[in-house]
């Protein structure tokens, strides 16, 4: 084979012999184990041994290991019978998982040296693997940094997802601004998905309900798909236990395919059931504009929570003995299920089916089961996003969730009835289906708040606007239904694995490195944040992210930018609540100003590399007008002589867990500039000041919280609150708005045609008016201009004090001890799910 570098290679060396060894812990023993799997089981043609092989191979023998702490860790939870975690999400961001495993398997020093010994360094063999990008924003990434605590924290748990062939689209950022092309996670495969043949469960679509002769119904006909386990294995760090994500894949039988029809050349018609099983695990986020589209969609959540719930089921009865099934009473202290948002709401009306009509149970006990087993996770309060799905669509491809849904609304509105006349007029909103003649819809967020035993928000002043305005009335019918847990990252992933400079230094000055699972030991550092030499050590470590980020950013977009220079980053989905529009105007104003200014006045300035990056939806033009601009305003920026010595601007293309992985630690400012009240709670903000990035925020979501715990001195706060926007919006319809002149110079400046020729009217005017659709600038970024500016300025000064600055540094890391996704994973245990951990011995 030939070895590393592609040198003509006679083999491995001989010194280690091949051998398949799960427990390989030496690093010799996993060469060995490497060069078996490069061997026997082979994915490639046999006389290569580049990285690429190379990283299959490594992957392979980790998940030896995996497979055994997996099993040991299962068996031991079918022996003690604990009570579990299901968490039901359509979305996971799990980045890459090599460096993961070997993080949290505690090997990455004999890892590193078997390679060596093969003539690879770990970091080269961890870059060729892609990220599994099955989600779409914060709502995924936290799913997986959950899955990451619960592990760890030896909790009795599961995920559950789907398998997604492309996941969601990469960004490609051309001269017409974002393309989207097919993300190909699973072109070759994953090394670390096992399927399991034996986990295969039917879903049925469309079809329709019999009523038995005894009344009870049946739902028949229609399709009817496979859906097929695949089993991600999840380590928890420095714990045997080893728990799993569950993936779906839909697929049809053999039987389906209409051999007849095939035999006729009627290829498309022979396997129509075939291609329709396959378009439910294509893409995440299918384009839902239109029908086909929306029914799509509505498949693939359904398919997520039927399969879940049956395969859930099936868990419960295995413990079944000689006394036959055990009491459907005793579910609820054996299952706890976690809806990720609305999108596996159906695993309600699911659960109520499967309990009724294939396991005779009836409607109260059904109900009184479902109810104390479901739990509902809300992550927006966005009007336009909450889900509402047409009941048309819904009788069309569920009719007997349907029927289940009209009766679980028809006894809450008899129940509020009879007990809450003073709700009578609330009634319409509060009731789970809308019956408005125009568009008869069932609004998802309301079957789930009216069938879980417990509801939360993801940061505090999230949930206080869930329980004040979104859902006030339900909490005068149950006050004690609505939580809030704010939301964590899980410190290994966001620190630990990569930063390992910064987190040296953490251990060496807390002369222990347990903060990385209790991370509020990093307290302990704010009694060093004035000491010199802690301080020089931080910025050597930040520096060198820095140098790190400035090699990537050069090779991914051909700009080089000034490690010396202050990088201030903002990524995130891109969406005008989130305001990169904000962002980008200040930096054209800035550009402005350094273009007016002398030579000698330029130098006295900051310098600044701005990069911003995310994906936007494919259909959300105002979000795709946004990444032009920023683009474009790059290109003028950075091929300015004058200005570009202290000014750069950059677009991080495509977005991913691995680009974070790069940006983050390398940050020294971030922007988290929401418009009051619209971000639920953000939680790259939380990896950001973890790697002692400083933010300018607004006070919005988990911002409140950090600002609170790292003290107000080392935040840059900015900008109207929550309760201020309805009075400010109000204002501008009323025209009494006066906008800063900044504000208006840098939208001239931007609409002046300086950019480039791309007409920005569309985008621009979405800050003008005082009301209309589009219009009337909703997100406020006209009133808080003014006062961002200000803050930025009061960065620049900051950034000019040195020691200052590396002060606030370290204090932002020291506070961030409350914003462990172990922290978050431990409230939802106890607070809501009732389980308890079940460490393997
Ligand atoms: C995010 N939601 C919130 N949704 O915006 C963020 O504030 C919060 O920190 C995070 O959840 C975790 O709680 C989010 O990522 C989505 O991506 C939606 C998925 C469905 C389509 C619309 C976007």
């Amino acid at each position: 084979m030939a070895n590393a570098n592609g040198k003509a290679a006679t083999g491995f060396p001989e010194k280690i012999s091949e051998k398949a060894n799960p427990e390989a812990n030496e690093a010799t023993e996993i060469a060995g184990n490497i060069i078996y799997h490069a061997k026997y089981s082979p994915h490639f043609s046999p006389l290569k041994f580049g990285p690429e092989q190379a990283l299959y191979a490594t992957a392979e023998s980790l998940r030896d290991r995996l497979i055994q702490l997996w099993n040991e860790t299962y068996l031991h939870f079918h022996k003690v019978d604990p009570k579990q975690t299901y968490y039901l999400s359509m979305e996971y961001l799990q980045g890459r998982a090599l460096t993961n495993a070997i993080g949290n398997l505690d090997l990455q020093g004999p890892y590193a040296d078997a390679l060596r010994k093969l003539g690879y360094e770990l970091e080269e063999i961890a870059e060729q693997e892609k990220d599994a990008a099955l989600g779409n924003g914060g709502l995924g990434r936290l799913a997986s940094c959950f899955l990451d605590s619960m592990a760890t924290l030896n909790l009795p748990a599961w995920g559950y997802g789907l398998r997604y062939r492309h996941g969601l689209f990469k960004q490609l950022i051309t001269k017409k601004g974002q393309e989207e092309v097919a993300e190909d996670w699973l072109e070759k495969f994953s090394p670390w998905e096992i399927v399991r043949h034996d986990v295969v469960f039917p879903v049925r679509f469309f079809g329709s309900v019999q009523i038995n002769p005894d009344g009870s119904r049946k739902w028949v006909g229609g399709d009817v798909v496979q859906a097929l386990a695949y089993d991600v294995p999840i380590p928890g760090f420095k714990t045997k236990n080893t728990i799993s994500l569950r993936l779906w894949e839909a697929k049809a039988r053999a039987d389906d395919l209409d051999l007849f029809q095939f035999n006729e050349g009627e290829y498309e018609l022979a396997a129509q059931l075939h291609s329709r099983a396959q378009q439910i695990c294509t893409v995440l986020y299918p384009g839902d504009a239109t029908e086909n589209g929306k029914l799509l969609r509505l498949k693939q959540q359904f398919f997520l929570c039927s399969a879940s719930l049956q395969d859930i089921i099936s868990r419960f009865n295995e413990r079944s003995t000689g006394e036959g099934t055990r009491k459907w009473s005793e579910f609820p202290s054996k299952v706890a299920v976690q809806m990720n948002d609305t999108h596996p709401t159906l695993a309600i009306p699911e659960l109520m089916r499967l309990l009724m009509d294939d396991n005779g149970l009836g409607w109260d006990e059904a109900w009184d089961v479902t109810s104390k087993t479901v739990a509902y996770t809300n992550h927006t309060v966005l009007p336009e996003a909450l889900e509402k799905w047409s009941q048309s669509l819904m009788w069309k491809l569920l009719p007997r969730h349907m029927e289940i849904i009209e009766e679980i609304d028809k006894r809450f509105v008899q129940t509020i009835r009879s007990t809450r006349v003073d709700l009578e007029d609330k009634l319409s909103s509060l009731s789970i289906l809308d019956h408005n003649p125009q568009k008869p819809v069932v609004r998802m967020a309301n079957l789930c708040v009216v069938s879980s035993h417990t509801v939360n928000g993801v940061a505090q002043l999230h949930s206080d606007i869930l329980k004040d305005e979104l859902f006030a009335d339900y909490v005068s019918i149950w006050p004690n239904k609505f939580q809030n847990k704010t939301n964590g990252i899980t410190p290994r992933r966001w620190l630990r694995f990569c930063s390992p400079e910064l987190s040296d230094i953490i251990t060496k000055w807390l002369k222990t490195d347990k903060w990385i699972t209790d991370l509020d030991l990093l307290t302990g550092l704010r009694q060093f944040a004035d000491n010199e030499e802690l301080q020089s050590e931080w910025a050597s470590a930040k520096a060198a992210n820095k140098q790190r980020l400035a090699q990537y950013i050069e090779r991914v977009t051909g700009v080089s930018i000034d490690p010396n220079s202050l990088f201030d980053i903002q990524v995130k989905r891109i969406h005008e609540y989130k305001r990169q529009l904000m962002n980008i105007l200040g930096v054209i104003y800035r550009f402005k100003k350094l273009k007016e200014m002398k030579p000698e006045e330029r130098k006295k300035t900051t310098p600044r590399t701005i990069m911003i990056g995310g994906k936007a939806f494919a259909t959300y033009t105002n979000a795709k007008r946004i990444v032009k601009l920023v683009n474009d305003v790059g290109d003028v920026v950075n091929s300015d002589p004058e200005v570009n010595e202290y000014l750069k601007v950059v677009f991080v293309p495509n977005y991913n867990v691995t680009v974070a992985e790069m940006l983050i630690p390398g940050s020294e400012l971030s922007q988290h500039i929401s418009t009051a009240g619209m971000e639920a709670s953000g939680t790259s903000n939380m990896k950001f000041a973890l790697n002692g990035c400083l933010i300018i925020g607004t006070l919005d979501g988990a911002n409140v919280e950090i600002r609170e715990e790292i003290g107000e001195e080392n935040f840059f706060l900015f900008g109207a609150t929550a309760d201020q926007v309805p009075r400010l919006r109000k204002e501008r319809e009323d025209g009494l708005f006066k906008p800063d002149p900044r504000f208006e110079e840098a939208k001239q400046f931007a609409k002046s045609g300086v950019f480039g020729t791309y007409d920005y009217g569309p985008l621009l005017d979405s800050l003008e008016g005082n009301t209309g659709y589009g219009r009337g600038d909703y997100f406020l970024v006209g009133y808080d201009f003014a006062s961002y500016m200000d803050a930025q300025a009061k960065v620049d000064e900051a950034y000019k004090d040195r020691k200052r600055w590396l002060k606030m540094s370290i204090m932002s890391t020291a506070g961030s001890g409350k914003f462990s996704s172990d922290r978050t994973i431990a409230q939802y245990a106890k607070e809501i799910w009732n389980i308890e951990a079940c460490p393997v011995p």
